[in-house]
């Protein structure tokens, strides 16, 4: 049975993973409308995979026999200065998902709740696959740039990437 603590910050969670998913389709939305296919396609797909991370929380919720809450969702940032900044913001977006995730289990592990623990080392491996996947677009984009051709390589680069 999950405990009162853990279950308002795995529901609060659940908010989070739906407002990541409309964070990226906005973002996908801005790249669209700025003629960048690539990364529009990308963030879509982002977006997709964001809302499986929120329906396993709260599945397994409600597996636990307690009652999921869906909460309001903030609006995300809709205009971004260029791509770079869109590529920041998701990046940073994600170290605060990390920090989030590092506190349900922390709090899983305070409360010997294992089975908890245990669902929850999924989303462990996967914040250490979305930073490094984040940070290597950032990287991606410091080494070609954007100017120019630049910004025609990066987009093309970035919606070759096959999300897992
Ligand atoms: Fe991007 O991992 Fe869920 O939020």
């Amino acid at each position: 049975m999950l405990s009162k603590n853990l279950l308002k910050k795995l529901n609060k969670q659940v908010s989070l993973e739906f407002y990541s998913s409309n964070l990226y389709l906005q973002m996908s939305a801005w790249c669209d409308h700025k003629g960048l296919e690539g990364a529009a396609r990308f963030l879509k797909a982002h977006a997709a995979e964001e809302m499986q991370h929120m329906q396993k929380i709260f599945d397994y919720i409600q597996d636990t026999g307690a009652l999921a809450i869906i909460d309001a969702i903030e609006k995300p940032i809709a205009k971004f200065k260029d791509l770079k900044e869109v590529f920041e913001i998701t990046y940073k977006h994600e170290k605060m998902i990390t920090t989030q995730i590092n506190e349900l289990v922390d709090l899983s592990l305070a409360e010997k709740d294992f089975s908890t623990f245990n669902f929850l080392q999924w989303y462990v491996a996967e914040q250490h696959e979305e930073e490094k996947l984040f940070k290597s677009i950032l990287d991606k984009i410091d080494i070609i740039g954007l100017e120019g051709r630049g910004l025609f390589m990066i987009d093309k680069e970035v919606g070759s990437i096959q999300l897992g």
